[in-house]
């Protein structure tokens, strides 16, 4: 491992995001856009999130990865050796969430060892995970500014805290809905739009009280960064610009590293998919991922497949797919158990609309072909940031946590997506997903109107990236805003050094 030369003594950055599969591609991704602006990056994480990110790392970046150990206690409640929410059943996320709360000491050791090896120069910035609001306090300790990262929107995290905060669905009135208080501007939400641990919070729940105590330790950060993007986000920016009153800074779309695989063995290869694109007509295909750990239940995916079966036979369609929930989700897809008997017969053999892959597909490629139509997803906000990158007009079906506010959002605010089904508890007929296929593959003026917006987001987002020409992006600028920020709070501990002498 490079050590850091003190005669090149250039601003170090540590990057610590959460374990979980979703957090450490985005703060990657985060990782790779400060290498560019000239800073080292310092990558941290546990051992076996550092052993798989050695593979998946640019050949030609510098990003130096630091493991930092961890072990669960038996309070923890989790199977021995799990160091990432992706080998976790749902019900234990929040458990592994718990327990990093005990890798305080070991950061705080690690800050302590970085700031040694470099002379008695602590790091320039800590950019933590938003469930580590406990890694301002060491980064103060050291003088350094202290950022947290939100991998998920600003609309969709703001519900989040203020949810956790207020637990507002507890006074939800006899029609089961109920809004944000003090972020009125969210609207109305119903409570089949809560995570299962939301719904049965009543403040004395271990996950309440995590929460309540993560989620105020944020007014001690510096600033608060988002892969979002100003123009698109702004309610959300705007709630916690005047709840924290610190810097709030929108990066995004921060792009992921391509190709990535994400450890899935089955899947397509690119060309696969792109030459049977080439054979549709352009916006003719639906492309349906639910994201990379994600599956529904055996009688929705029937229905999903009716309802591919039956929509207008101009509309063709990509699905990944995965075992329903329930089944070992790695295991072999089994069509002729799991859809409707004949289905692969009739629609992807015969009628040549379908193209099914097991597992894992390029998401990239293919949403840049111009055969593809729209994207059902479960609107992880990486996901939803490729698709609007892509000028995609979105299907929504939520399925956990933020997905729910930032389907809402999407379609209520925005006004580029039509949600298609709500997570598992809703039932969902075929019909009704026939009907938003068409509404919005069809000619509809409600479908042409949500394609026009689709467009301009794709250009909002395009700009605020673009640094070209004298014009800085507002992401651009905003990234600026940030590192100037953290160089400024250096110069001024230095300087309260210096007069201290
Ligand atoms: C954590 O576990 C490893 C091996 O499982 C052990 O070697 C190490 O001492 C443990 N560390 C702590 C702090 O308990
Ligand atoms: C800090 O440095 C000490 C001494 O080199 C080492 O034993 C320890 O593992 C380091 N701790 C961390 C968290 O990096
Ligand atoms: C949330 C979720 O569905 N997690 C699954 C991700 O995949 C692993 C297997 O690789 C399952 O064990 C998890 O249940």
């Amino acid at each position: 491992m490079r050590s850091i030369k003190l005669t090149e003594r250039n601003e170090n950055i540590v990057i610590f995001p959460f374990m979980a599969q979703g957090h450490i591609i985005a703060f990657l991704g985060l990782a790779l856009q400060i290498e560019q602006r000239g800073y080292n990056v310092i990558f941290v994480n546990t051992p076996i999130n550092i052993k798989k990110l050695q593979q998946s790392l640019p050949p030609t970046s510098s990003i130096r990865l630091l493991e930092i150990p961890f072990n669960s206690s038996d309070d923890d409640d989790l199977p021995p050796g799990v160091e990432n929410t992706d080998v976790l059943p749902p019900n234990l996320i929040f458990n592994l969430i718990k327990a990093s709360v005990s890798l305080k000491p070991s950061f705080r050791q690690l800050i302590s060892n970085l700031t040694t090896d470099c002379g008695g120069d602590p790091p320039l910035c800590i950019v933590a995970d938003i469930f580590f609001g406990w890694s301002a306090e060491i980064a103060h300790e050291f003088g350094v500014f202290h950022s947290i990262f939100s991998c998920s929107g600003a609309f969709s995290l703001a519900c989040y805290y203020s949810l956790w905060m207020n637990l507002p669905h507890l006074s939800s009135d006899s029609a089961a809905e109920f809004s944000f208080p003090n972020f009125p501007e969210s609207g109305r939400f119903h409570t089949t739009q809560l995570a299962a641990n939301m719904l049965v919070a009543d403040g004395n729940d271990p996950p309440s009280v995590f929460h309540r105590k993560n989620l105020p330790a944020w007014s001690n950060s510096d600033g608060l960064l988002f892969n979002s993007v100003e123009e698109l986000d702004m309610i959300g920016l705007a709630y916690f610009r005047r709840k924290l009153g610190r810097l709030v800074c929108p990066l995004g779309p921060i792009l992921l590293p391509p190709g990535k695989r994400a450890g899935k063995s089955a899947g397509i290869a690119a060309e696969g998919c792109i030459e049977w694109l080439c054979t549709k007509p352009e916006n003719s295909v639906v492309y349906i991922s639910f994201g990379s750990n994600n599956t529904i239940l055996a009688s929705q995916m029937m229905q999903l497949a009716k309802a591919l079966e039956e929509v207008n036979k101009n509309t063709n369609f990509i699905w990944v797919v995965r075992p329903p929930l329930g089944f070992d989700i790695t295991a072999e897809f089994r069509a002729e158990e799991w859809l409707p008997e004949g289905f692969v017969e009739r629609v992807v053999d015969d009628q040549k609309r379908g193209l099914i892959v097991a597992q894992w597909a390029p998401e990239g490629e293919i949403l840049s072909h111009k055969s593809i139509g729209s994207f059902l997803t479960q609107c992880g906000w990486n996901s939803v940031l490729e698709g609007l990158s892509h000028g995609m007009p979105l299907m929504g079906w939520p399925m956990a946590v933020e997905q729910f506010f930032s389907t809402k959002f999407l379609a209520e605010e925005i006004g580029v997506c039509v949600e298609v089904a709500r997570g598992f508890n809703v039932e969902v007929r075929h019909q009704d997903i026939v009907e938003k296929i068409e509404l919005v593959m069809g000619q509809s003026e409600q479908g042409k109107e949500l394609r026009r917006k689709a467009g301009e987001i794709k250009e909002m987002v395009e700009d605020a990236i673009r640094d070209q020409d004298g014009f800085k992006g507002s992401s651009v600028k905003a990234m600026d805003q940030f590192l100037n920020a953290a160089l400024l709070m250096k110069e001024k501990t230095k300087n309260g050094l210096h007069t201290a002498k």
